[in-house]
């Protein structure tokens, strides 16, 4: 069958959280590494089946569907903005490939803001991918500002999972942190306790180094299971660059930790984080010149 790839939903089944590792339904840790989309109120035709397609051709067996709440996205447009996320979702299913459905606050800097729609989306999705083995939640992208995990996340969290457990039991569920998820030592001083959660970390490799990966070390020491949701290859405000030296020193770090990874992203804004340049074929297929230069360096590295 055409739509089967070695490392997809039909070969790895259920994904689960065994102490710090993601494993496949066999039990055997595994790996996910893909792309992230742009804000999908935004560019959703990068999310298409062309689009997806072809960065599963490279060898990524992961699309991270950012769903901003903020900046004209759910909150502002909820049917039209809600609509492009379960295509995008449901693109990546078919094709074999492991999603994860990100409610990407930002600028609305406290998850708890609105947990009430939160919890609202994410038991219709549930409901709906009830019984799907492919789908992640990410239940907040980037808690920022005056917002602790103790007070604000941790507490948002214990709200937001078994809304989501009671329609899908299982399923993995990643939980952002403070500062940007870069908090993930903190986190991990007072873990969840519920089973198959990771706490996402965030990195840019033209701001982040080597403090962010003790942090990264010290959760992961205290038990925490890392995934890093989404990354780039420029400064953390999505330009500048590219640091290609310092992506490769992350993707070291990553590779020795068999961390599964999102790169920020699958889409053709001016910007150097955006893989793709300015008009690029939302069908794929693209050309050497339609790729930017951090698309050429990260659509090298799903394989390796
Ligand atoms: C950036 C986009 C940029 C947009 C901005 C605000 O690249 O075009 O104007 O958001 O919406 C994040 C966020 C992610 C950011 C990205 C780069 O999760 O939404 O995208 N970034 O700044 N965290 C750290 C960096």
């Amino acid at each position: 069958m055409n739509n089967i790839i070695p490392n997809g939903i039909h070969r790895w089944g259920a994904l689960h959280v065994d102490g710090l590792n993601l494993t496949n339904e066999h039990g055997q840790p595994v790996r996910l590494r893909g792309m992230s989309t742009y804000g999908i109120q935004w560019q959703p035709q990068f999310a298409g089946e062309g689009s997806v397609a072809t960065i599963r051709d490279y060898g990524a067996n992961l699309l991270r569907v950012a769903m901003y709440t903020d900046e004209g996205g759910y909150l502002t447009h909820p049917e039209k903005v809600k609509a492009d996320a379960f295509r995008a979702v449901e693109t990546a299913l078919s094709l074999d490939m492991y999603a994860i459905l990100d409610w990407h606050i930002l600028y609305d800097n406290n998850p708890m803001t609105h947990l009430k729609e939160a919890k609202e989306f994410f038991a219709e999705a549930a409901k709906r991918y009830a019984g799907q083995p492919g789908l992640l939640y990410e239940i907040c992208n980037e808690p920022n500002g005056d917002v602790t995990w103790e007070r604000d996340v941790r507490p948002y969290a214990e709200e937001v999972i078994p809304v989501i457990r009671q329609f899908s039991p299982n399923a993995v569920i990643l939980v952002g942190c403070s500062t940007w998820s870069q908090d993930v030592d903190l986190a991990a001083k007072h873990p969840l306790d519920f089973p198959n959660i990771m706490v996402t970390c965030h990195f840019y490799a033209g701001t982040h180094g080597k403090p962010l990966q003790k942090k990264i070390d010290r959760a992961r020491e205290l038990g925490t299971p890392i995934f890093i949701s989404e990354w780039g290859t420029s400064r953390a405000d999505g330009n500048g660059g590219v640091f290609i030296r310092e992506s490769e020193e992350w993707l070291r770090f990553l590779d020795e930790r068999n961390l599964s990874w999102a790169n920020w992203s699958l889409g053709d804004r001016d910007e150097t984080s955006a893989a793709l340049k300015p008009g690029a074929n939302p069908n794929g297929n693209w050309r050497e010149e339609e790729i930017s230069e951090s698309g050429r360096f990260v659509f090298r590295q799903f394989r390796t």
